[in-house]
């Protein structure tokens, strides 16, 4: 998730909550990346505009939440089917489509539609959206509307090999470690149906990992031919639970997320949930169980 803030006159600043994730370095030179804690108070007072991409949950928003009330106006562009009353003032704007496979596919549509010129780094920033949200044109969600883009993005230079190779193939050894300490304590419940991966502060500290290496891990599970649904725990620095939902077909997780403060899509969600690990963690497990069974 990113939020573009217009300077008066100027380049757009585009702010991120956490530090540029290293394996997107291929996209670092498109513009300049701020971080909103460290830069509030000039962009807060110098923008003329805000852009929400991929995402209307105030949660996931909840650092700016108070800005965007009295902010500048607003333009939120989502896929997803979560949305607060963000970008709802009389001269803010909203672009949704639930039926789009990316934020990105949006954005790179409204770029043909207006004519920007693709160039090379563009093209790969779109592509890596595409990619990453159809689990690399896995997801039921690639359609043939994502691979039309595709072509004309791989056209405009964004190929698939060189961009497997920056995201996928640049892993630090502490993140393999963490993965395969995590798949060592891989439960399953519901008689193999459900698999339930946890990830607390002593993993980090054992194999020497952070948690920008969690990205992709509650997807590791799915390879498992007997399960339906994954359930990935991740206890925070600040004491929260990190909840990842994924669901192979019948369970809609979005749903269950959003029970829990969270939201998302039906195959893959997710929320944060502030309480006891002991508590928390066995009552979403008992009730994604309960889901199991009524969806089938
Ligand atoms: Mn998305």
């Amino acid at each position: 998730m990113a939020l573009a803030l217009r300077h008066l006159g100027g380049e757009p600043a585009v702010v991120l909550f956490e530090p540029f994730p290293s394996r997107y370095d291929v996209i670092k030179a498109a513009t300049t990346w701020y971080q909103w804690d460290e830069t509030r108070d000039v962009l807060a007072a110098e923008c003329d505009a805000v852009v929400v991409l991929d995402t209307c949950s105030r949660m996931q928003l909840e650092p700016l939440v108070d800005y965007l009330v009295r902010g500048p106006r607003t333009l939120v562009i989502d896929h997803h089917a979560t949305r607060d009353s963000i970008g709802t003032r009389p001269a803010d704007l909203r672009l949704f489509d639930d039926s789009a496979s990316a934020t990105c596919l949006l954005v790179a549509e409204w770029v043909r539609a207006a004519g920007v010129p693709l160039d090379e780094l563009l093209a790969t920033a779109l592509q890596i959206g595409l990619a990453t949200d159809t689990g690399w044109f896995r997801f039921s969600n690639t359609d043939p509307r994502t691979l039309r883009v595709a072509a004309e993005l791989l056209e405009a230079g964004a190929q698939f090999h060189t961009l497997y190779r920056a995201l996928y193939q640049q892993d630090h050894p502490a993140k393999l470690r963490l993965i395969a300490r995590v798949l060592t304590g891989l439960e399953l419940e519901a008689d193999g149906r459900l698999a339930v991966m946890k990830l607390r502060p002593a993993d980090l500290e054992a194999t020497g990992a952070d948690l920008t290496m969690t990205e992709e891990l509650a997807n590791e599970a799915g390879r498992l031919g007997c399960i339906e649904a994954t359930l990935l725990f991740t206890e925070e620095p600040d004491g929260e639970i990190r909840v990842n939902f994924r669901s192979k077909r019948a369970l809609d997780v979005s749903q269950l997320a959003t029970r829990f403060g969270g939201g998302g899509h039906a195959r893959a969600a997710g929320a944060r949930v502030r309480g006891e690990w002991d508590v928390t963690v066995p009552r979403v497990i008992a009730e994604t169980i309960e889901a199991l069974q009524a969806s089938e």
